[in-house]
């Protein structure tokens, strides 16, 4: 088997120190950088988040995955940086202001990251302001708000608002997901984009960045 192929099979499995050790051994071996990344890291995590759609794995094995993700990518950004690779895109993720559960944004802010995007990770509780400026100072091309609490999902049409009074809203997308959030309310708030869960809104934030 490939060592590219082993480097997916074993993030698939959640082995982070096999990743790890892998990854330096395809490093070592001359193998470029944004080839372990595609090849190996992206690939591999692209495998959990389309079995994650499907209901075929489930949370913790995401979280494994992608701790041995982060282990693999730890090694490759400061080469992924000398070899001039970018990001697919830049986004900013939170839950929205007074909204603490932060499980589902994480899982979201992964896969994100597994597929090549920089994310900005704002936290929990974020005010409709911080998104706005955040995507406005970083160049952010989404704003990604995540709700788990009927009470705080109204948040996120203040998040809209604030960035058309910002005079951003043409230059940036907004999506919005969590458990009580709907297609319907999406629209209604004049969000870009509601996804139910985490892989289809990584899916979504690539093509909202590449088009
Ligand atoms: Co809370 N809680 N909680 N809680 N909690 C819920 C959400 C609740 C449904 C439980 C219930 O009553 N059955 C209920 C909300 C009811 C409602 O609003 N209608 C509730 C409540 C009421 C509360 C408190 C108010 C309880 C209290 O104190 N009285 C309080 C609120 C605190 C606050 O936020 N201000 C509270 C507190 C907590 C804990 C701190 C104990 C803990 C959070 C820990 C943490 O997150 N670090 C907690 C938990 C764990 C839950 C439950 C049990 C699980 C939530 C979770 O993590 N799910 C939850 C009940 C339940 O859902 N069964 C509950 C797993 C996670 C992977 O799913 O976040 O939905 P989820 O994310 C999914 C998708 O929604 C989607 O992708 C993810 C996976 O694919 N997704 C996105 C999420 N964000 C997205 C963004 C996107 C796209 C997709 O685009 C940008």
């Amino acid at each position: 088997m490939s060592i590219l192929k082993e480097i997916s099979e074993n993030l698939q499995k959640g082995k982070a120190k096999i990743v790890k050790q892998l990854v330096q051994q395809a490093i070592d071996e001359g193998i470029p950088v944004h080839q372990i990344l595609d090849e190996g890291l992206l690939s591999g995590m692209g495998v959990v988040g389309e079995k994650f759609k499907r209901n075929e794995v489930f949370v913790p094995e995401v979280l494994v995955a992608a701790r041995a993700m982060n282990m693999g990518t730890q090694l490759l950004k400061p080469l992924l940086a000398e070899a001039g690779v970018k990001a697919t895109g830049k986004v900013c993720i939170g839950t929205v202001k007074g909204d603490l559960h932060d499980i589902g944004k994480n899982l979201v802010k992964m896969m994100m990251e597994g597929k090549g995007l920089e994310v900005i990770d704002l936290g929990t509780d974020v005010a409709p302001e911080t998104f706005v400026e955040t995507a406005k100072n970083e160049g952010c091309q989404i704003i990604c708000c995540s709700a788990l609490l009927t009470t705080t999902m109204g948040v996120m049409e203040e998040v809209v608002q604030k960035a058309v009074e910002a005079g951003i809203r043409d230059n940036v997308k907004i999506m919005v997901g969590g458990a009580p959030v709907t297609e319907a309310f999406a629209q209604k708030i004049g969000a870009d984009r509601y996804t139910s869960d985490a892989a289809s809104a990584a899916d979504c934030a690539v093509e909202l960045c590449s088009a």
